[in-house]
């Protein structure tokens, strides 16, 4: 990042301007591996909150807010002392272009992320606000690591030592965590937009509303709609049974269970599902004593998998408000996985496996899928 600027004798800029620019930060070094701190704990607690959505979690996202305002609490006062060099374009040096394009990332990430709070919005533009925040959250990272690799410079003893700097520190880290809930209560003592917002920040797209909720793939899932007379729905893996079932002996199961979904770009709906439990469909195909998980499986090779004992109570839905879902929603069957984000609740379900281990390689599947021929829509 950029250092405290020189002056030279062509600048037309006023005795005081040149001394307040000349006063350099005492704790420069403190002050960059605070943001590159605040940049990777932020990345975390994002990474974090995307597959975040119990309401015990609320505190992941909270962290993100906080850390956010720590970083422009942080930011502020580093572009208060590199602003003057940085709107003088003649004074800039490869060190200042990179420096300013840090500093332009870190803006774009933050200034995304609090408008999204405040519930403001955008014209969509490949992604929306969200989306631009999450990308922009992941090349901030990139920069900030890439960046710390090639020119750190070590924090030394006498850089954190010392009640000054440990002072300077607190104060911003705790004025940063205050902002979080004053941005929350603004929310409510003015009723901006960003009430509505669920503590995931993702907002309500209706309720109760059957099919009518908005549809959307992980990444590009886009299978040709399924025949159910033709489906099957395997039940098999760690078990001693295995069997198959066409639509009609699943739409036999009439379970039912009210659960939100909460797609990770922002909109949640909550619905009356219909369906079977999977609990129901995996005793009968006596799953060893030694899975513990059970995984379901997309036509397009997307999946997911769950701890057996979440897995028995979540529901294979083939209805949502006593409708059959419609393609889009995932038809014949989606997994309905109450308090999970929506990318784990896998849609056009045609197997689930009893596990003895978990499966990492899910998270692969995920960005995968839609290039293979069923996800791209290919017979
Ligand atoms: N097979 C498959 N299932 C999937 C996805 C996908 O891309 N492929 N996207 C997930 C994501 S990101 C979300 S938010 C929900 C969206 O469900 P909806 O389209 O019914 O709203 O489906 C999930 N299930
Ligand atoms: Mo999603």
């Amino acid at each position: 990042m950029t250092t405290p600027a020189t002056t030279s004798a062509l600048d037309e800029t006023t005795p005081a301007q040149r001394r307040r620019r000349r006063l350099p930060d005492p704790f420069p070094r403190l002050t960059d591996w605070s943001l590159a701190l605040g940049v990777g704990l932020g990345f975390l607690t994002g990474l974090i909150s995307l597959i975040s959505g119990q309401p015990g979690d609320w505190l992941i996202f909270a962290l993100h807010g906080a850390v956010g305002f720590w970083l422009l609490a942080l930011l502020w006062g580093k572009l208060r002392r590199t602003l003057p060099r940085l709107l003088h374009p003649r004074r800039w040096d490869r060190r200042t272009v990179l420096g300013a394009l840090a500093t332009l990332l870190v803006l774009l990430a933050l200034g995304t992320g609090i408008w999204w709070v405040f519930g403001g919005d955008a014209p969509p533009i490949v992604f929306n606000l969200l989306g631009w925040h999450i990308a922009l959250g992941f090349a901030l990272t990139a920069l900030v690591a890439l960046h710390l690799l090639a020119r750190a410079k070590p924090l030394r003893s006498r850089d954190v030592r010392g009640r000054r700097q440990a002072l300077r520190f607190g104060a911003l880290a705790l004025g940063g965590a205050l902002l979080w809930p004053a941005q929350q209560l603004a929310n409510q003592a003015l009723r901006l937009p960003g009430v509505a917002e669920r503590f995931t920040g993702s907002r309500d797209a209706g309720a109760h509303t059957g099919n009518a909720f908005p549809s959307t793939s992980w990444v590009a899932d886009a299978p040709l709609p399924i025949t159910p007379n033709s489906w099957r729905l395997t039940i098999g893996g760690a078990v001693a049974h295995p069997y198959t079932l066409t639509y009609a002996d699943l739409l036999a199961h009439t379970d039912r269970l009210d659960a939100i979904l909460d797609c990770t770009s922002g909109f949640y709906t909550l619905q009356t599902w219909q369906g079977a439990r999977i609990g129901a469909l995996l005793t009968a195909a006596h799953p060893h004593s030694d899975a513990i998980y059970v995984r379901v499986v997309s036509i397009t090779g997307y999946r997911w998998s769950l701890p057996i004992a979440e897995a028995n109570n979540a529901l294979l839905a083939t209805l949502v408000e006593g409708e059959p879902l419609i393609h889009d929603h995932g038809a014949p069957v989606r997994l309905v996985a109450p308090g999970r984000r929506g990318f784990q609740w896998v849609k056009w379900v045609t197997r689930i496996e009893a596990l003895t281990t978990p499966d990492p390689g899910e998270l692969l599947a995920i960005h995968t899928s839609s290039l293979t021929p069923a996800g791209r829509g290919e017979r």
